[in-house]
This record gives C-alpha cells, structure tokens and sequence, in this order.
C-alpha cells in the first residue's frame, strides 16, 4: 500500500530537480500525476513515461506559472485527463542570481511573477477545484530556508520565499472548513540546475557544504518523503506548518 495510493497529485515545474523527484516519487507512492512544464517537450515525455513505469497514469501539460491562465489550464487539463485534484505540489521557480544594487527590474519582478504570484494563481485554482469536489485535499508549497535567512546575491528571490511561506500560512486558515491542508517545505541547499552555477565556485561550494551538520548538499530524492508525507493523509492534522528540509544548515550558527 502506497501512502498516496487513489490521490491525483498536480506537480508545477516537474522537468527537472525537485520538482521531477517529486512527481516520480508520487507515482511510487500509488499516486496519478500531472506535471506542469514550462519547457522541453523530450523532458516532460520522460517523467510521464518513468511515472507510467511505476504503473500510475501521468500527464504533462505546458505552462508557464508567470501567466495566470496557466493556473486554470493546468487544474482544467489535470482534471479532464486525470478526473480529480487532491494534491497540489506547488514547486516551479527560478533564482538568478545577481547582486541588489544594480539588479535589473525585469529581473526582480520576474522573479516576483514566477516564485510568487505563480504559485498564488495555481494554489487559488486548486483549492477552487477541490473545494468543489468536497473532499478536501492538501497544498504543499516549496518554499524555502531563504524564507527565514537572506542572500546577498538573492535579494529578489528570497522575498518570494518568505512569500510562499506565509501564503500557506493564511490558505491554511481561509482553506480548513474545507478540510484543505496547507504546508510548506523549506528546502536549504540542494543540488539541482538553479544553483548549478553559483556552486561551481569551490569556494562557496565548501563553504555550504560544511554548514550542513549531516554533511552534504541535499539531492531533490531528499524532498520526497517530506512532501509525500504532508501531501498524505498520515499529516491529516497538519496545516499551516513549514518544514525544514535541510541537513540541519539553519540551526548551526556556532
Ligand atoms: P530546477 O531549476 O531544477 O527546477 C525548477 C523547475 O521549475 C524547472 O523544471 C523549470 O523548468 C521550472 N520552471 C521555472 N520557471 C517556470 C515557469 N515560469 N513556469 C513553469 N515552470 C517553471 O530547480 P529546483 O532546485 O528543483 O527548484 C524547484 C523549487 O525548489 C524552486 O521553487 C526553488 O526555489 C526551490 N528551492 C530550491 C532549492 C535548491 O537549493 N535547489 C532550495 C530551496 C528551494
Ligand atoms: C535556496 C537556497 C539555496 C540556493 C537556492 C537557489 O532557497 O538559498 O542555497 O542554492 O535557493
């Protein structure tokens, strides 16, 4: 028995890193699974077809979270092709980093459109949906450790975490007469494409590397039990919670 066996789990950002990790593991956890896909048709094919391998059904469905129809579109096209949504996983998000004083604004309010309004659109076209199915549901957001510390080279980016955070927080309370539960997951430094670059400096590599008392960079595998678990009913009495996922690195000031 899987913990998510009969759910359909919705997946934001699911080509790559995390957000891949994440869908594959749903399906292994007995979950249907639709992935949303900015783009790289060859990228989305292959996490549909490694979720159809775990013997779930999947599908992916272009859009990007910037645009605000995509929130209705993806709910709209998981549904036709899946029936329900009783998850979402609210993950797609970019960090280009650049340093604060002369960032480029349409860096700042891209970032902006994607980490924060896209998951605000996509978590509000949800929670419609499973408000109408009425039978609950739960809303896991990646948020991040850049929620509760900052970055120098992250100044547009670490307010959208914070944002995350705290829009789980609130939907928790507008969403829990519907018995609609709301989490986030803090991820600290894993490795994937969005700090692919900024980590090939050794320096600042060693540097992150010796702040994680469990003494390594986190993989996005590392994500998918804690998201499993609060998408699953075993955290049926969790909501408005935030969870660390992050080899211990926000703790270990001295
Ligand atoms: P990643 O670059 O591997 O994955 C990001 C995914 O989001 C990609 O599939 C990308 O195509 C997609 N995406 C980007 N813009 C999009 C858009 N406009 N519409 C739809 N999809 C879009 O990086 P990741 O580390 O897996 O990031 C996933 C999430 O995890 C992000 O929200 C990120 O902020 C968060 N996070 C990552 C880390 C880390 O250290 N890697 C730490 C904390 C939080
Ligand atoms: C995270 C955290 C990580 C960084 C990624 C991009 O929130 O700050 O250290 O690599 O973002």
């Amino acid at each position: 028995m899987g913990l998510l066996d009969g759910k359909v789990l919705l997946v934001t950002g699911a080509t790559a890193g995390i957000g891949r990790a994440v869908a594959i593991g749903a399906a292994k956890a007995g979950a249907d699974v639709a992935i949303n896909y900015l783009d790289g048709e060859g990228a989305a094919a292959s996490v549909v077809a490694a979720i159809e391998a775990e013997g779930r059904r999947g599908v992916a469905i272009q859009g990007d979270v910037a645009d605000r129809a995509t929130a209705t579109s993806f709910v709209d096209g998981a549904v036709a092709a899946l029936g329900r949504v009783d998850v979402l996983v609210s993950n797609a998000g970019i960090c280009p980093f650049h340093a604060f004083l002369d960032m480029p604004a349409e860096t700042f309010e891209r970032t902006m459109r994607v980490n924060l309004h896209g998951a605000y659109y996509m978590v509000q076209a949800a929670a419609n949906r499973m408000v109408e199915q009425g039978q609950g549901g739960a809303i896991v957001a990646v948020s991040s450790i850049s929620a509760l510390v900052g970055g120098e080279f992250q100044t547009h980016y670490t307010p959208t975490k914070a944002g995350v955070h705290s829009l789980m927080q609130s939907a928790a309370i507008a969403l829990g007469r519907y018995n609609i539960r709301c989490n986030s997951v803090l991820p600290g430094t894993i490795l994937t494409d969005i700090n692919k670059q900024d980590l090939s400096d050794p320096e600042k590599r060693a540097y992150m590397e010796k702040r994680v008392p469990l003494g390594r960079l986190g993989q996005p595998e590392d994500l998918v039990g804690p998201i499993t678990f609060l998408a699953s009913d075993m955290a049926r009495y969790v909501t408005g919670a935030a969870l660390l996922v992050d080899g211990g690195a926000y703790v270990n000031l001295q």
